[in-house]
């Protein structure tokens, strides 16, 4: 039974995001998304590179996909920047923004690379944040459905895959950071949920348009997901990473999969007031918008304690600067569970645990749990590379890690579990969500700084060249 092969068909590739790698932010139309201005502010603040060049992808994405094509893709997941196709959110289509990702996929299929389109990555349009404060306001899900409607309905033939909104778990703890939110409401933390409540919404809303309108589409949500583990086999430490688990991961795999908010997690948040409001007739909607997959954004595991019932409330910290150790802080549900350091693993300079084991065990338990099949859209290691004189880029560290993820995910097929694809995280280097474009994830170097965008010039990575025999082997040859 062990060391099967891959199945026929099997889909290799990697993932980008829309204003993570396009750049061209105003370009030919292109109005402003929400991470236009929160990264000109994190630029200010922090000296992080802005979206508008980004990795300027929106000008090489010929020579990108041949790059693609060259390391041997089957698949490449990509999101659609919705101010680029609505400058203004809803209303007017903007022509020669809808030409790019026409453009886009048409080169993709002609290199024979399945195209994974994410219709949402944290890239609201900024004209809806000014409207009505974006995803705070339920006004929004209607205009999802507008842009959601027209994007499905213009890619139907060519789009098979479809996932709906990057990482909402991430973004209710991150969420300054994947959301615009006015410094005044910032400390009202049920708005987190009420902005979850909304994509839950929207999320349903497009898994039943592809349904509609795609022949043979198949649509899920991307999570930012994390297994769970307690610090110590205390039962209160066990039962806080239960907890943990429910507000966490069950919360949102319970909406994809049953259309239903996981009970625990649900009366934990009534009792602190950060439940959402739910109005009559969202959980029918959120039942009929059922997905056919789950994608998987990997890259660490976590782990839990108890916490006292007297602990203030507070949300994940950010290491900001790449210097081991430097993350400000854990998250405390009081009387629920805080997260902590997990001592048996190494981490990334970011402070992100290490631990391939956490993908074949979160595959197993998902897989088993909710018996449909995953996706890895997202899983790789941010490092400081370096270019050196050779021209080359020696990133040993980020091919021990891929490896050792794609045989916990093989462990995890090898006992049934169904994937269809891995994509990890990422194409080419790109600007990171939270530390500028120094945090490196490519397999295709772009030769620029935070500072200085250059040429944007590309150059394959050691990485590059290992992916490839990955990808030629049907990934047998791991060495
Ligand atoms: C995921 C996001 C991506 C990506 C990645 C790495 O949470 O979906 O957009 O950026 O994480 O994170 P970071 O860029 O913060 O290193």
């Amino acid at each position: 039974m062990i060391n099967t092969k891959y199945p026929e068909g099997f889909l290799w590739g990697a993932a980008t995001s829309a204003y993570q790698v396009e750049g061209a932010a105003l370009t030919n139309g292109k109005k402003a998304s929400q991470q236009d201005i929160i990264n000109q502010e994190n630029y200010e603040t922090r000296g992080f590179a802005t979206a508008d060049i980004a990795s300027d992808h929106y000008h090489h994405f010929r020579e990108d996909i041949a790059l693609m094509k060259e390391m041997g893709f089957t698949t490449y997941r990509f999101s659609i920047a919705w101010s680029r196709v609505f400058p203004e959110g809803v209303g007017p289509v903007n022509e020669e923004g809808i030409q790019f990702y026409r453009d886009l996929i048409d080169e993709l299929l002609k290199n024979g690379i399945e195209p994974i389109v994410t219709l949402y990555h944290y890239d609201l349009p900024w004209a809806l944040v000014r409207k009505y404060n974006g995803w705070l306001n339920r006004e929004v899900v209607a205009d999802f459905e507008y842009y959601a409607s027209y994007i499905i309905e213009e890619f139907k033939n060519k789009v098979k895959y479809w996932t709906t909104i990057n990482e909402q778990s991430i973004i209710v703890q991150f969420w300054t950071q994947k959301c615009f939110i006015p410094k005044t409401l910032q400390s009202n933390n049920q708005l987190r949920y009420q902005i979850n409540h909304h994509m839950n919404l929207a999320h349903a809303i497009a898994c039943k348009l592809v349904h509609e309108k795609v022949p043979n589409g198949l649509v899920g949500a991307a999570i930012g997901y994390a297994p769970v583990y307690p610090l110590t086999s205390k039962p209160e430490d066990v039962m806080a990473a239960q907890n943990a688990h429910d507000l966490h991961n069950g919360y949102y795999l319970d909406i994809y999969f049953k259309g239903i908010y996981t009970k625990s997690a649900m009366i934990y948040l009534e009792s602190k007031g950060l439940a959402p409001k739910i109005e009559p007739g969202d959980m029918e909607l959120m039942k009929e918008g059922y997905s056919d997959f789950l994608a998987l954004n990997y890259y660490a595991s976590e782990c839990a304690k108890a916490c006292p019932e007297e602990e203030e409330l507070r949300f994940a910290g950010v290491n900001w600067t790449g210097v081991k150790g430097a993350m400000d802080g854990h998250e405390r549900q009081p009387g629920f569970f805080q997260m902590c350091t997990n001592p048996n693993l190494d981490t990334t300079d970011w402070d992100w645990a290490i631990d391939p084991t956490g993908l074949e065990y979160i595959f197993r338990d998902i897989y088993m749990r909710y018996n449909k099949p995953l996706i890895i859209t997202e899983n790789g290691l941010g490092a400081f590379d370096q270019l050196t004189e050779d021209g080359r880029i020696h990133d040993d560290y980020r091919i021990n890690y891929l490896r050792e993820h794609i045989k916990a995910m093989k462990k995890a097929m090898d006992f049934g579990v169904e994937v269809i694809a891995y994509c990890p995280w990422s194409a080419m280097d790109l600007l990171s969500t939270s530390n500028g474009v120094k945090k490196r994830y490519g397999f295709i170097y772009v030769d620029r700084t935070d500072d200085d965008a250059k040429e944007c010039k590309r150059l394959k990575k050691d990485s590059f060249y290992w992916y490839q025999k990955v990808i030629e082997s049907n990934g047998m040859d791991l060495d």
